[in-house]
C-alpha cells in the first residue's frame, strides 16, 4: 500500500470551484486544454504520485545515494531511477513552458497542484528533475544561442541545478568568492567551491547537467550586485551539434550525510583545479543576482508547495490510524471503569490535533493556490479584477509566506501528525517520521525563516509601499463586511485579527523608521518580523478557508451529493474551528510587538 495519500478532491475544489480555472480553460485561454483534460491530468499525477513515484521513498531512505570519491559521481539506487524515469516519462516538465521551447501553456494554479502531489509523494526523487526549472530560466534569460541549448538539454531531460552557496556565503549570497575568469574565446574559467548542491549530481540518470552558477568576475564589485550568472556544464558539449565531449572541471568532491531527504545528492562541486571548469555567461549580461531570482521565486514557491503536500499526506495517514485505534473511553465516562472503549478520533485533544493538521493542509493549501492565482494575469483579473502589473506585486508579497509559513507550520503540525499515533508514530513502520526528517529542510534551504521574514517586511511591504498589502487587506476587509452571516462571529474574529496585523505593519514601520534618528530601533525590527510573518500567514490562511467555507456552504444548499456532503461538511467546520482557536491567537503577538524592547540585543553574548 502506498505511504502518499494525494488529497485531489481539495487541490479540485480549489481549482475549479474556487478559482474557477475550468472556466478559463473551457474558453479557450490555455489553447486545447479544457477542463476535462486536466481534470485528467490530475487524476493521473495522482495515479502516479501515488503509485510508481511514492513506490521508492523508503527505500531510497534506508538505502541511499553514495558518493564514489574517485570518478566524482554517485551510485542511485535501482529503485529511485524507477521513480525518476516514470517522472521523466509522465513529462509535466512541459507544462507552462515556453511554448517556443515546446512547452504547453497552462494555469500556474494547476501546474503547482499537480507538482505538490509529484514531490510530495517522494521529495528525494523531485532533485533529480530539477533540469526543467533551469532550462527554463536559461531559455528564458539566454542568448539565442543559449535557448538552443536550452531547449536541446530540457529535450534531452539533462540534469539542472542553482549553485550560489559556498562554505563562507550561505543567506549571505554576497559573500561568494568564486571566481570567473574572462578567457579570449568568450568562455570564462569558474574557480571556487560551492557547498550543498541539490542534485550536483544525478548519477547514470541523466547525460549531463547544467549548473546554473553565481560567480564574480575578475575586478567586479562587493556583495550580490558584482555576481554574474554562468551556465556550467559537467560534460563539455559541442556548442553546435549538442554532442557530449569531455568532462568540464566542475567536479563532485564531496556528498553530505543528512537529516532526511537522503537520496537528494546535496554535494560540495570544485570549480576549476586541474580541469578547467568551462562557463558561459548567461544572456551575455552581466545581472547574475537578478537572473537567479528567477529560479529562486520559482523554487521558494515549490518549497512551500511540496511543504503543504507533505502535511496533508501527513495528515491523513494519522487520520486513519485515528479511525481505528480503540484506546480509553470517552471522557464524559471517565468515570465509568467499564465503559465501552472508542476509538481515538472521539477523544478531545486528538480532535483539536486532528483539526490543526486538516486546517494547516487545507490551509497551507488554500495559500499556494492563491498565490498562484496571481501569477497569471488572466486568472488575477477574473478573480480578483487587478491589472497584470499588481498580480505581479500581490504574487511577490505572497511568496515568503508560502515558503517561510508553509515550511514551518508543516513541519510543526507534523509533529501533530506523529503524535496522533501514539508510540507507532515514532516507528518507521509508518511514513510519518520520515516526512518529518524530510520536511525539517524546507525552513533552511533557498532562505531560512529569517531570511523570508526580513523579505516580506523590507522588500515585499516597505518597498512596495504597501500597495500589495494594501489589496489583500482590502479583500480580507470584504469578507469581514460582506460574508454570509452565518459566518458572524468568524467574521468578528477575522476582523479584530486583521486590525492587529495592521497594527503590528504600523508597529514595526515605526522602528524602521525611528532607526534614522537612532540606528538600533531597526533591531526591533529583527526580534519582530518572523512573528509578523507568521501572524499575516495564520490571518491570510484564515480568511482563505472561510471563502472556501463559504463556497462549500452554498453547495451544501444547493443540495451538494452523497460523496460531496462529508468533504462540505469539514470545510465549513474547520474553517470556523482555526478562526476561532487561532485567530485570537494574534492578539497576543500584536502585544508583544508593540512592546519589544532592545534588552536581549544589549545582553553580553558570554551571558548566553
Ligand atoms: C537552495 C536550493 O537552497 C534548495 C533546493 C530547492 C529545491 C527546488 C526545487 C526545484 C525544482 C524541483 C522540481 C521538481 C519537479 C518534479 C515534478 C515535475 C512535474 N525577489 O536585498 P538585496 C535580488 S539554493 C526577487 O540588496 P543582498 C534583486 O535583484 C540557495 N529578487 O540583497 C536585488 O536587486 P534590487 C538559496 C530579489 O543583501 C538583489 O537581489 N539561497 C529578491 O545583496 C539584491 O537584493 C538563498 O535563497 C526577491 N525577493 O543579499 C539565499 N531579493 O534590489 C537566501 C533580492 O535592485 N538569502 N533580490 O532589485 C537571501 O535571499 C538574501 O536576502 C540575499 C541578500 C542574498 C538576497
Ligand atoms: P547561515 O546563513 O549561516 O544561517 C545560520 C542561521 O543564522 C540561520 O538560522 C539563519 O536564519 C540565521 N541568519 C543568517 N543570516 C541572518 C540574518 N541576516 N538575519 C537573521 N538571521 C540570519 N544552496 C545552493 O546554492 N544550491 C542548492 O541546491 C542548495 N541545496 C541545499 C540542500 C540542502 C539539503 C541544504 C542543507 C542546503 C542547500 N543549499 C543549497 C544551501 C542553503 O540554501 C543554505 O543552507 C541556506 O541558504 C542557509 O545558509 P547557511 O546554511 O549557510 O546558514
Amino acid at each position: 500500500m502506498s505511504h502518499y495519500k494525494a488529497n485531489l478532491r481539495d487541490i479540485e475544489f480549489n481549482l475549479f470551484e474556487v478559482l474557477g480555472i475550468g472556466d478559463l480553460l473551457d474558453k479557450g485561454a490555455y489553447g486545447d486544454l479544457d477542463a476535462d483534460t486536466a481534470r485528467e491530468m490530475l487524476a493521473e499525477a495522482k495515479r502516479l504520485a501515488e503509485g510508481p513515484i511514492a513506490e521508492s521513498f523508503v527505500d531510497a531512505d534506508r538505502h541511499p545515494v553514495e558518493f564514489l570519491p574517485d570518478q566524482h559521481t554517485i551510485t542511485v539506487p535501482e529503485s529511485l531511477k524507477k521513480t525518476v524515469a516514470a517522472v521523466n516519462e509522465a513529462g509535466y516538465s512541459g507544462l507552462g513552458m515556453s511554448e517556443d521551447m515546446g512547452g504547453v501553456p497552462a494555469p500556474n494554479a494547476l501546474i503547482w497542484g499537480i507538482q505538490e502531489m509529484i514531490v510530495a509523494a517522494n521529495n528525494s526523487a523531485s532533485f533529480f528533475n530539477m533540469g526543467p526549472l533551469m532550462h527554463k530560466v536559461l531559455f528564458d534569460e539566454g542568448t539565442e544561442e543559449q535557448k538552443k541549448w536550452a531547449t536541446h538539454a530540457w529535450e534531452n531531460r539533462w540534469g539542472g541545478t542553482m549553485v550560489l552557496t559556498e562554505p563562507d556565503a550561505g543567506s549571505d549570497v554576497g559573500m561568494g568568492r568564486t571566481k570567473a575568469i574572462a578567457q579570449a574565446d568568450g568562455t570564462w574559467h569558474i574557480e571556487g567551491v560551492k557547498r550543498f548542491i541539490s542534485g550536483g549530481d544525478v548519477g547514470d540518470t541523466a547525460a549531463n547537467i547544467f549548473h546554473l552558477v553565481l560567480a564574480r568576475p575578475e575586478g567586479a564589485g562587493p556583495g550580490t550586485k558584482g555576481l554574474s550568472l554562468f551556465v556550467v556544464p559537467r560534460f563539455l558539449f559541442d556548442t553546435e551539434t549538442m554532442e557530449i565531449g569531455a568532462k568540464n572541471g566542475a567536479l563532485v568532491t564531496g556528498v553530505e550525510h543528512k537529516m532526511g531527504i537522503k537520496s537528494s545528492p546535496t554535494c560540495e562541486i570544485t570549480f576549476g583545479g586541474d580541469i578547467p571548469a568551462v562557463g558561459y555567461l548567461v544572456g551575455g549580461v552581466h545581472n547574475g543576482i537578478a537572473q537567479m531570482f528567477k529560479v529562486i521565486e520559482n523554487a521558494r514557491m515549490m518549497v512551500g508547495t511540496k511543504a503543504t503536500g507533505a502535511l496533508s499526506t501527513g495528515y491523513l495517514n494519522a487520520l486513519e490510524y485515528a479511525k481505528q485505534r480503540v484506546q480509553g473511553a470517552d471522557l464524559t465516562q471517565m468515570a465509568d471503569k467499564a465503559a465501552p472503549r472508542v476509538t481515538i478520533t472521539h477523544h478531545p485533544d486528538v480532535r483539536r490535533s486532528l483539526a490543526t493538521q486538516k486546517a494547516y493542509a487545507e490551509g497551507l493549501r488554500a495559500l499556494y493556490m492563491f498565490c498562484a492565482s496571481y501569477q497569471n494575469a488572466d486568472v488575477a483579473q477574473a478573480n480578483y479584477g487587478v491589472d497584470a502589473e499588481l498580480a505581479e506585486r500581490v504574487n511577490d508579497l505572497l511568496l515568503p509566506i508560502v515558503k517561510g509559513c508553509g515550511s514551518d507550520r508543516a513541519y510543526e503540525s507534523l509533529t501533530e501528525s506523529l503524535q496522533t499515533l501514539g508510540g507507532s508514530g515514532y516507528l518507521q513502520d509508518y511514513p510519518i517520521e520520515q516526512y518529518i526528517r524530510d520536511c525539517k529542510i524546507d525552513s533552511l534551504y533557498e532562505g531560512t525563516t529569517a531570511i523570508q521574514a526580513q523579505d516580506f517586511f523590507f522588500r515585499k511591504i516597505i518597498r512596495d509601499k504597501g500597495v500589495a498589502l494594501g489589496h489583500v487587506a482590502g479583500l480580507i476587509q470584504k469578507f469581514i463586511d460582506g460574508g454570509p452571516d452565518q459566518f458572524k462571529v468568524e467574521r468578528g474574529l477575522l476582523g479584530a485579527a486583521l486590525a492587529d496585523v495592521q497594527a503590528m505593519a504600523a508597529t514595526l514601520t515605526g522602528y524602521l523608521m525611528a532607526s534614522q534618528q537612532q540606528t538600533d530601533e531597526i533591531y526591533k525590527v529583527g526580534l519582530g518580523s518572523v512573528r509578523f510573518l507568521y501572524a499575516v500567514g495564520d490571518l491570510v490562511i484564515a480568511w482563505r478557508l472561510l471563502e472556501q467555507a463559504a463556497i462549500a456552504q452554498a453547495a451544501l444548499d444547493a443540495g451538494a451529493d452523497a460523496k460531496d456532503k462529508n468533504f462540505y461538511t469539514g470545510k465549513v467546520g474547520v474553517a470556523s474551528w482555526f478562526a476561532k482557536n487561532k485567530l485570537p491567537l494574534i492578539s497576543g503577538v500584536r502585544s508583544v510587538v508593540e512592546n519589544i524592547d532592545n534588552d536581549i540585543m544589549k545582553l553580553d553574548e558570554a551571558a548566553f
